[in-house]
């Protein structure tokens, strides 16, 4: 078949779940900016994802964040979310926001504290089970500040410990994705710093656990399109955070700040037939908008992700092949990057009518529905919803 048509093909089946906090207020530990519009309440905020999906037609899902999107009634979330045409996605637990988890939560050194770190996951799964969520995030900002501070080995046992109390909380078609930082709140060591710190627990835990790659979380240069090898060959990558990075964890715009970074990310996925919805990688992003607008922020990294996608779609694999085994270098690079170089701005185009949506620029799109300045004018009143809220 005809790579173009083929790319269209996959690029049609491809789904990117967005995060609820995306659309709150955020910012640096120095201001946080309001706009007007900001949501309220976590059903303004799937009402603005679902704006998101709206103009790209591919981002059907919601990731939720406990207690920040805490609601009496989640029954009425999820049927709120269906009448927009989107679902609830991953919910994510919260282990960083309260005094009690100041020397960690997962991993503290006093029983109780961890007991009450379970127990918030026991929260997570009834909102799961009330929304139909298949899958529970874990992040762990547990680590020390201190050599010495606390012991570095026994840590490891009480997390491998907690986590099998909350991987038993999970029902049989309920999964478990562990997400990994190297620094962060913790400055000396993290309790789950890298991937195979992740994929070791997941590994004890059973087949249900798999490892969240977030692209903001490793050492500036490491070459993560090889950890994503890694995990596929493991069948251990359950899901990605897309974000982009200059310095830090910076939480910017996927494409941002390095596409071919994450062209060479989704290459592998490509390569390793891992776009199909059932090979079970989650594409997610994890993004902040501090000064730039929240839902064409949220539209702009869909389709950077969408670009990056398409054009790994369109290498040639079967010449890469070719000048792989002969052994020609140059050969073998310049077809990779061909791909790369290709504009697929219009095979998007072409993608967003296929699916009966307008072609030209989603984020144009949006604009002139008005929906800006309708929320503007309505939203007012009451506490705009921001991180840790
Ligand atoms: C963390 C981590 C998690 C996300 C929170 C909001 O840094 O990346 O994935 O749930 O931020
Ligand atoms: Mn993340």
């Amino acid at each position: 078949m005809d790579r173009q048509q083929a790319a269209l093909d996959a690029l049609r089946q491809q789904t990117i779940e967005l995060p609820s906090w995306a659309f709150g207020n955020s910012g640096t530990r120095f201001k946080v900016f309001g706009t007007p519009g900001t949501p309220r309440d976590p059903f303004e905020k799937i009402s603005d994802a679902a704006q998101v999906h709206r103009y790209t037609g591919v981002a059907p899902r919601v990731s939720l964040h406990i207690p920040w999107d805490l609601v009496d009634d989640y029954g009425k979330l999820a049927a709120h979310a269906a009448d927009n045409g989107v679902a609830i996605g991953t919910v994510n637990s919260n282990l960083f926001q309260d005094d009690d988890y100041k020397l960690g939560s997962l991993t503290h050194p006093d029983p109780a504290v961890r007991a009450k770190a379970v127990a918030h996951h026991a929260q997570c799964v009834d909102v799961m089970r009330a929304t139909g969520s298949k899958e529970l995030k874990v992040w762990l900002p547990d680590g020390t500040n201190y050599p010495g501070q606390d012991d570095l080995r026994q840590r490891q046992e009480r997390l491998a410990e907690s986590l099998q109390q909350v991987y038993a909380l999970l029902d049989d078609d309920q999964r478990m994705v562990l997400e990994y930082k190297f620094f962060e709140p913790a400055f000396y060591s993290t309790d789950v710093p890298d991937w195979g710190t992740s994929l070791l627990h997941c590994l004890a835990l059973g087949e249900r656990a798999e490892v969240v790659l977030d692209t903001g979380h490793h050492a500036p240069g490491t070459n993560i399109e090889f950890i994503v090898v890694q995990l596929l060959r493991a069948g251990r990558l359950g899901a990605f955070d897309f974000n982009s990075r200059f310095y830090a964890d910076d939480d910017l715009m996927a494409g941002a700040a390095d596409p071919f970074q994450l062209f060479r990310i989704m290459y592998e996925i490509v390569r390793s037939d891992a776009l199909r919805p059932d090979s079970g990688v989650n594409f997610m992003l994890d993004q902040c908008h501090n000064v730039e607008e929240k839902i064409p922020g949220q539209i702009r990294s869909v389709t950077n992700v969408q670009q990056a996608t398409a054009k790994a779609l369109l290498v040639d694999r079967e010449a890469l092949r070719a000048a792989q085994r002969s052994g020609d270098v140059l050969a073998a690079n310049d077809v990779f990057m061909d791909a790369y170089h290709t504009d697929v701005r219009p095979l998007l185009a072409q993608l967003r009518e296929s699916m009966g949506l307008s072609g030209e620029d989603p984020v144009a799109a949006y604009r002139a529905s008005g929906y800006a300045e309708r929320i503007a004018a309505e939203r007012v009143g009451g506490q705009q919803a921001g991180w840790g809220a």
